[in-house]
C-alpha cells in the first residue's frame, strides 16, 4: 500500500492486528521545526534542562535560577524566583521586535463582519483594557469572571487580567445561570466581563441576561460588585446603576499607556472548571511561568509553526481548555497571526469553516472529532467545493478519533498529504502531552502515540507499574511537568484525593491506555464517571444530582453512551416519586431535558430520558450504570448476577423498547 508520501508501513497493534502508517514526507521532514530524534532522549535524560531551555524563549523581567521545586509533592513549583508578564509575553515584546505590524487576529463574525486585529492593535487594546480595569479596582491576585462570546474582546479582557497580575476564571457561554453562579461563588469574582449576546446559529443569543438571572439567585448577595458589558449583539439588555458598565463607553477614558509589572512565576493566572466524577466542578488551578512555558513549546512544536508565515486557527471556544492554551496564550506567545471565528460550522451552512480556510489561506488548523465526524455526516462534497490547498497541518483533540474519521480527514481536508496530530492532554495537564510529531512520527490513525519532549507519561496496572507493550492498563504522568495543574482552587485535599491518591507519585488522569507492539500509546477513553460528549467533559454525578433536584424525580442514573457523531451521548434513567400527578412518562422525558439545560446548559441536555420504576442495583446499593449503558446502546445486557433483583434490567429493556 502506498500514498503520496511513499510507502505506508504495516505495524501490528494488538498482536495479529495490522495498522497502517504514515511516515512524514522528506519535504515536510526537511523543513520541520523538529526533526531531529535525538530530542527525545535529550530530554528525557534531563526533563528539567530541557524545560528551562525552553523557558528561555520567554521574556522574563527577573531570570529564574530555580527549574523545578518538588519538595512539597504534589505541589510543584516551576521558574519560581523567576518574574514575568505573561501578557508581555504575548504582546509588548513583539512589538519590541518590530512585528507590530503581523496580524494577530483575522477575526471573522458569524453574521460575516469581520477585523483585522495587528498586533500592536491588539497590544493597544489590551493596555486600554487593563486601565479600564485599574480603575475599576482589579488588582493583582483577584479573580475576574468572564462570560463571552468569542470576540476579539474576550481575548482582550482576558489578556487585560492577567497584565494586571489578577486571575481570569473564562465560563463557557453555554453555561446556565446556576453554573456561571457556582463558578462565581467558589472564585469569589468581584468583577464579571460578559457581552449583551454573541451570534450562534444564525441569531443572537444572549449572555448578559444569565449574568443577571445569576446574580439574582440565593436571594442576590454575590460578590460581584460590577458587570462591565461589551455590545455585541445589539440585543435588549437592562444595566443595573452602579453596578453594570458598557465597555464601549468607559474605555473611551483610558489611553495605551501601560507598562507591564513582572509578576512571580507561580502567580495564579486562571482558573477553569471541569466535571470530576462527583457533582460539584472542580476549579483547575493554573499558574504563569510553567503554563505559558509548555503552552508555547507544544504550539510551536506540535504545530510545527512558522509565525511569518503560518495563518493558524484552532476551532476551540475561549471557554474550555484548548481555547485558553491554543487561542489564546499558546499562539500569541509564538507572535502567530491565527484565525477566529464567532459561530458555528453549521451557518449559514456546512461550508462556512471551508471558506474560512479559502479565504484567510489558514495552513493549521485544529479541531475536535466530534466536528469531523459532524462534517463527514454532512459529505465530502461540501469541503470539495473549496480550495483547501493552503493546510499544511491538521490537529485533533478532546477525545479519541476513529481512524476513520481520521482518514476522511486527512483526505478529504488535508489533500491526502497532511499530517495529523492527535493531541492528548487535558484540563489539568494545561497543554499537550501526547502526540506526534508532525516531522519526526510515522502517524497511526487513531494514537497519539507518543509523550512529548520533557514528559514521562506511561501505561501502568493497578500497583502502578508501567506495562509491556501490547498490554492495557492507566495512562499516568509520572514526572511533574511545567504546565501541570497546582491545585484545585480553594481545596488541595481534593487536589491529592483526585490525582494522586491512587498511586502516590504518579499524576492519575482518569483515562485508560494502551501500548501497541511499538510502545505508541492508544488512549481508550475515561475510566472514571466522566463522560466526554463532543470533546466536552461532563459528570454523571453533576447530571444526576440536577435531574434528583427536580420535584418529580425521586432517584436518577446517567450513562455515557456511545453516539455515531458526539462520541458520548447522555442518556438518564429517571425513577419519579410516587405521590407526583405533575409529570406522566412522556411528558418527563421534554420537562427533565429542559430542566438539565437550565441547571447546567445545553451541553448536559440528555438525547434521551427514560422513565422506570427500578434502578439496576447492587446488594451493597450501587447503581450498575454498566448496564444501563448496555442497555442504551442496544446490546446485549452483560452480567447481572450482582444485581440484588435480577429482573430489573428486563423490565427496563422493555420500557426502552416500547414494550411498557
Ligand atoms: C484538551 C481537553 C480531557 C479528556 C481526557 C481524555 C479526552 C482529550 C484526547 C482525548 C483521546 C485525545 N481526550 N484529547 N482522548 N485522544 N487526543 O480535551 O481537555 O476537556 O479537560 O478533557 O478528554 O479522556 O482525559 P478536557
Amino acid at each position: 500500500m502506498t500514498d503520496e508520501n511513499g510507502t505506508i508501513e504495516s505495524h501490528p497493534l494488538h498482536h495479529g492486528e495490522e495498522v497502517e502508517s504514515y511516515p512524514p514526507s522528506a519535504e515536510f521532514r526537511a523543513q520541520a521545526n523538529v526533526n531531529d530524534p535525538s530530542v527525545y532522549w535529550r530530554a528525557a535524560e534531563d526533563p528539567e534542562a530541557y524545560w528551562a531551555e525552553q523557558a528561555q524563549r520567554l521574556s522574563w523581567t527577573k531570570p529564574f535560577t530555580e527549574t523545578l521545586d518538588w519538595s512539597n509533592p504534589p505541589f510543584a513549583k516551576w521558574f519560581q524566583d523567576g518574574e514575568l508578564n505573561v501578557a508581555a509575553n504575548c504582546l509588548d515584546r513583539h512589538l519590541a521586535a518590530g512585528l507590530g505590524d503581523r496580524v494577530a487576529i483575522h477575526f471573522e463574525g458569524e453574521p460575516g463582519d469581520t477585523r483585522t486585529i495587528t498586533y500592536a492593535e491588539l497590544t493597544h487594546e489590551v493596555k486600554r483594557a487593563a486601565n479600564m480595569l485599574t480603575s475599576l479596582g482589579v488588582e493583582a491576585g483577584d479573580r475576574v469572571a468572564i462570560y463571552m462570546p468569542m470576540i476579539p474582546e474576550a481575548v482582550i479582557a482576558m489578556l487585560a487580567v492577567v497584565r494586571l497580575g489578577a486571575a481570569h476564571s473564562v465560563i463557557f457561554g453555554g453555561f446556565s445561570a446556576e453554573s456561571l453562579r457556582a463558578r462565581i461563588d467558589d472564585a469569589r469574582a468581584e468583577l464579571v466581563i460578559t457581552a449583551d449576546g454573541g451570534y450562534r446559529k444564525g441569531r443572537v443569543s444572549a449572555l448578559k441576561p444569565t449574568v443577571d438571572d445569576a446574580l439574582a439567585l440565593h436571594g442576590g448577595g454575590s460578590t460581584v460588585e460590577r458587570v462591565l458589558v461589551v455590545r455585541r449583539g445589539e440585543n435588549e439588555v437592562s444595566m443595573q446603576e452602579g453596578r453594570d458598565l458598557w465597555w464601549h463607553e468607559e474605555i473611551t477614558a483610558f489611553d495605551g499607556a501601560h507598562e507591564p509589572r513582572g509578576f512571580p512565576a507561580e502567580t495564579p493566572l486562571f482558573i477553569l472548571y471541569t466535571s470530576g466524577t462527583t457533582g460539584k466542578p472542580k476549579g483547575i488551578l493554573h499558574t504563569s511561568g510553567g503554563y505559558l512555558t509548555q503552552a508555547s513549546t507544544t504550539h510551536r512544536d506540535v504545530f510545527d509553526l512558522k509565525p511569518e508565515s503560518d495563518v493558524y486557527w484552532c476551532t476551540a471556544d475561549i471557554g474550555w481548555i484548548t481555547g485558553h492554551s491554543y487561542v489564546v496564550y499558546g499562539p500569541l506567545a509564538n507572535g502567530a497571526t491565527q484565525v477566529i471565528y464567532e459561530g458555528t460550522p453549521e451557518t449559514p451552512d456546512w461550508g462556512r469553516w471551508w471558506s474560512i480556510i479559502q479565504k484567510y489561506g489558514v495552513t493549521i488548523f485544529y479541531t475536535a472529532p466530534t466536528a469531523i465526524r459532524a462534517c463527514m455526516k454532512v459529505g465530502r462534497q461540501v469541503p470539495e467545493q473549496y480550495d483547501l490547498s493552503s493546510i499544511r497541518v491538521l490537529g485533533s483533540v478532546g477525545e479519541p478519533i476513529n481512524p476513520e474519521a481520521w482518514r476522511w480527514y486527512r483526505d478529504v481536508i488535508g489533500a491526502g498529504t497532511a499530517p495529523i496530530v492527535d493531541t492528548w492532554w487535558q484540563t489539568e495537564t494545561g497543554a499537550i502531552m501526547i502526540s506526534p510529531l508532525p516531522g519526526l512520527t510515522a502517524l497511526k490513525p487513531g494514537s497519539a502515540q507518543v509523550p512529548q519532549p520533557g514528559i514521562t507519561a506511561a501505561v501502568v496496572n493497578e500497583a502502578g507499574e508501567q506495562v509491556d507493550h501490547g498490554q492495557g492498563g492507566l495512562l499516568v504522568v509520572q514526572r511533574p511537568w511545567p504546565s501541570m495543574v497546582r491545585t484545585i482552587w480553594g481545596d488541595d485535599q481534593r487536589f491529592v484525593d483526585t490525582y494522586w491518591s491512587k498511586f502516590g507519585d504518579q499524576y492519575f488522569a482518569g483515562d485508560g491506555a494502551r501500548y501497541d507492539d511499538d510502545g505508541d500509546i492508544w488512549l481508550l477513553g475515561r475510566v472514571d464517571d466522566v463522560m466526554n460528549v463532543s470533546g466536552h467533559r461532563l459528570s454523571t454525578a453533576e447530571i444526576e444530582s440536577a435531574l434528583v433536584e427536580h420535584h418529580a424525580v425521586a432517584e436518577a442514573a446517567v450513562v455515557g453512551a456511545d453516539d455515531e457523531t458526539t462520541g458520548q451521548a447522555v442518556v438518564a434513567f429517571v425513577i419519579l416519586k410516587s405521590q407526583q400527578k405533575l409529570l406522566t412518562p412522556e411528558g418527563a422525558e421534554v420537562e427533565l431535558r429542559q430542566h438539565v439545560t437550565a441547571q447546567i446548559g445545553a451541553i448536559a441536555r440528555p438525547r434521551q430520558v427514560f422513565v422506570v420504576g427500578e434502578l439496576p442495583k447492587t446488594r451493597s446499593g450501587k447503581i450498575m450504570r454498566r448496564l444501563l449503558k448496555d442497555a442504551a446502546e442496544g446490546k446485549e445486557i452483560g452480567d447481572t448476577t450482582t444485581l440484588a433483583d435480577t429482573a430489573v434490567m428486563q423490565t427496563i429493556s422493555a420500557r426502552m423498547r416500547g414494550e411498557l
